[in-house]
């Protein structure tokens, strides 16, 4: 193999001070480009004024090249805030009643698809291994192919695949579902993913699935398998033992006193579940009085895709809830929830999760969620947390050692919530070993040796 091509929508190289907020998966992507001598390439982050066909920027970051293009006004609306994050985000997490189909989304979606396509294929070597993420790019290789490469090309879906019913709601379900076949490798997080995947090549797509495995449909042979993303585990450790973790580890322990705490990070996104997992709180409260005054929720919930309508409305809900259950349940010295919005560096949540007894993960619908894995990797092996967990999350295909629970029955919660603030010690450390034991090892090194090699492995195909 000779080179290693990234394609993702957002680039992000480690650099200098950032690299200290990159996360785990930008970290994986650069070392393995940089052991390829690869190209990283994708949108720049800028949008202008007119539809670019500029040029795209090179620049160099020790051995690995750096390409990325512009988008215009119309693409950023229909490709970035439309298609992608208001059709297939919500439709891919289940949320049909949030997707909004317009066909100008569409266009634009396979237009800037097209776009990184030509731009990239005049710097694509015959020996080149192209590896395409998620769900921005999905049109990417249909258009390579229709200008004539025959390199490997390889996808990670870092969403989950949806079930056919649910994807037969999309109106151009066909088109989208053709362009993977022109990858050779299409990977997934979990097994109900690919499952999904099957079902919808067999039933949907008139194809066939060979004992071995390989998917034939729309004029393709391809493989597809199972690929769950980690974290760099032992980075995250040395991130939770750090002095800026420590000193959030202390400023919640003094403010805390002897109070327990259960923490939530997450993305302010309505598919991991925030509303229900503040009335879990709220339940927990009325139902086990002793944890008045005795436990509080701490809930980092960022805002992301702000431009996003359906984004609007969860933080205004998420607000008025907060509000709600604090004026019900606060005294002079105690808040039950604290809600924040700001983000903190890796190293500060490391404190913070450090500090927790609790982490509580309840997406009703995650591709994998790393915040459940780093919850892990940060706590204290002296006196680990209780990692309570989404059964809808794909980590809980791994993590059988956490809570797992049903993230829509408030009820099953808060039991787990109660179980998880009594266990014993021995009881915690006991379940922490055999978490920590499957975080450390099926890492981001991992995941991202298994797909490269997985591709490299696959037979040439022609076009
Ligand atoms: P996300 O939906 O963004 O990612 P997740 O995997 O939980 O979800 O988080 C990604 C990173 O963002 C983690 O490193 C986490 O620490 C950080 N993060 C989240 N909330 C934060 C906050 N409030 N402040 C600071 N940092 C925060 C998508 C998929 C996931 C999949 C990943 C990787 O939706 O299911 O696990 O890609 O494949």
């Amino acid at each position: 193999m000779s080179r290693l091509i990234v394609v993702s929508n957002r680039v992000s190289i480690p650099r200098g001070r950032d690299s200290a907020q990159a996360g785990g998966l930008a970290v994986a992507l650069y070392a393995a480009l940089r052991r390829y001598d690869g190209i990283w390439f994708g949108w720049s982050g800028n949008v202008v004024e007119t539809s670019g066909e500029g040029h795209p920027n090179i620049s160099k970051v020790s051995n690995v090249t750096v390409v990325t293009i512009d988008l215009s006004t119309d693409d950023y609306d229909e490709y970035y805030n439309g298609f992608a994050n208001r059709t297939l985000w919500p439709l891919f997490h289940y949320r049909t009643d949030l997707a909004a189909y317009d066909r100008k989304y569409d266009k634009g979606y396979f237009r800037v698809n097209a776009r990184f396509a030509h731009s990239l294929a005049p710097m694509v070597e015959p020996d080149d291994l192209i590896w395409v993420h998620d769900y921005h790019l999905i049109g990417c290789a249909e258009e390579l192919r229709r200008m004539g490469l025959t390199q490997k090309i390889g996808f990670f879906l870092h969403i989950p695949f949806p079930a056919t019913e649910i994807l037969l709601t999309l109106p151009n379900h066909q088109a989208l579902v053709r362009g993977l076949f022109a990858y050779d490798l299409v990977g997934f997080q979990t097994e109900s993913d690919l499952r999904a995947f099957h079902d919808y090549v067999m039933f949907e797509a008139g194809g066939s699935i060979s004992p071995t495995g390989e998917l034939t449909a729309h004029g393709r042979t391809i493989r597809a398998g199972v690929f769950p993303i980690g974290i760099d585990a032992k980075e995250f450790v040395a991130k939770a033992e750090s002095a800026e973790a420590k000193r959030h580890l202390d400023r919640m322990r003094h403010s805390m006193g002897q109070r327990k705490l259960i923490i939530g990070v997450d993305r302010l996104d309505y598919s991991k579940g925030l509303p229900t997992r503040l009335e879990s709180f709220e339940r927990l409260l009325e139902t086990y009085p002793e944890n008045r005054g005795a436990v509080s929720l701490l809930q980092v919930a960022t805002p992301s895709r702000v431009e996003v309508p359906e984004y609007d409305d969860i933080r205004q809900e998420l607000e008025a809830l907060s509000g709600r259950i604090n004026g019900r349940f606060a005294d002079f010295d105690w808040v039950p929830i604290r809600y924040i919005s700001r983000a903190y560096s890796q190293r500060a949540l490391a404190g913070l999760f450090r500090s927790s007894r609790i982490g509580l993960v309840t997406p009703l619908r995650d591709g994998m969620n790393l915040v459940a894995k780093e919850f892990v990797a940060a706590q204290d092996a002296a006196n680990p947390g209780v990692l309570v967990l989404s059964r809808f999350a794909g980590a809980s295909d791994q993590l059988a050692d956490a809570l797992i629970v049903n993230p829509y029955d408030v009820d099953d919660i808060v039991e787990a919530l109660q179980r998880g603030l009594n266990f014993s010690l021995a009881e915690r450390r006991k379940r922490w070993r055999r978490l920590m034991e499957v975080v450390r090892e099926e890492d981001v090194t991992a995941w991202r040796n298994d797909f490269v090699g997985a591709l490299d492995a696959v037979p040439r195909t022609v076009a």
